[in-house]
């Protein structure tokens, strides 16, 4: 039995792989904002495994390096994080960006992601072993119009997962990048500031990932034997591809 740390875990992704890994009978400690959620899936879980709820901002510095210390004694012991608290603002071209939103990205995908693996680390290294699973994304590796910072931030996570795992070489520390394509969350509800006709029209007529499809593959590259580790894994649905390049041809 591990204890495993998500954050994000009050929707989504996050919160299905909290019933994933609880349905399993590992220890969890739920991360996010939105604790009334978080409080919902505990009791739900409970019958199957012992949980945690933190109330947590991942852009706040201060409250994440210090959440290690403010964990029950119980919990405090993570070998799993599964780094997945993220959003994506807005869709529009980058002449006409919103500042705030890209920052807001970049607070939550990048730093709030930086914070939450410095303040988990020495944890891990202490103990002798451990798996980060970071949640990237197909934008960090594939441009689409008004992808812009999203893509950017996702970017970020492909290579400092990279860069983590040369750091912690011979740690007996797993470190996983998954990349998912479109999965019907509520990740476009929040990229269109809960315009829902909106965000339903990204998934019409298409199947997308389901957020349990997603909570399988983190589950799984963390219980592979332990001399495995997945470095990188992208997933798109079959309905999803890349299209050719664009080109303008301005002739007319
Ligand atoms: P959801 O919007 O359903 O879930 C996002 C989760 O992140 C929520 O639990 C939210 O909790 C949490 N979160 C957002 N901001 C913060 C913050 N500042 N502090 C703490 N928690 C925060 O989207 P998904 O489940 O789809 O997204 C999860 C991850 O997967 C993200 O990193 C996203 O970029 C990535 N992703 C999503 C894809 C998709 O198509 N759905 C595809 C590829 C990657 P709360 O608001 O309660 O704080
Ligand atoms: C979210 C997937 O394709 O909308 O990371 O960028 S996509």
């Amino acid at each position: 039995m591990s204890t495993v740390m998500i954050t994000g875990a009050s929707s989504g992704f996050g919160e299905a792989a909290a019933r994933k890994f609880g349905a399993a009978g590992h220890r969890l400690v739920l991360c996010a904002r939105r604790e009334e959620r978080l409080q919902a899936l505990k009791a739900e879980l409970s019958q199957h495994c012992d949980v945690h709820v933190v109330r947590l901002d991942v852009r706040d510095r201060q409250a994440v390096s210090d959440l290690p210390d403010n964990l029950p004694a119980e919990f405090s012991a993570i070998d799993i994080l599964v780094n997945n608290a993220g959003l994506a603002l807005g869709l529009g071209g980058a002449h006409e960006a919103d500042l705030d939103e890209w920052e807001t990205m970049v607070d939550t995908n990048i730093k709030g992601l930086m914070y939450l693996t410095r303040a988990i680390l020495p944890g891990m290294t202490e103990r002798g072993g451990g798996h980060v699973v970071n949640i990237g994304s197909v934008a960090a590796s594939w441009p689409y119009p008004g992808g812009n910072t999203y893509g950017g931030t996702k970017a970020f996570v492909q290579q400092f997962s990279r860069n983590l795992r040369t750091d912690l070489l011979g740690k007996n520390i797993r470190v996983s990048n998954i990349e998912p394509g479109m999965c019907e969350t509520e990740f476009s509800m929040v990229r269109f500031n809960g315009d829902a006709a909106k965000a339903s029209q990204v998934y019409e007529g298409m199947q997308p990932l389901s957020a349990e499809d997603v909570a399988g593959i983190i589950f799984w590259v963390t219980q592979l034997p332990p001399h495995i580790n997945i470095n990188q894994l992208e997933v798109m649905p079959v309905a999803q591809a890349w299209s050719p390049f664009a080109v303008h041809r301005n002739q007319t």
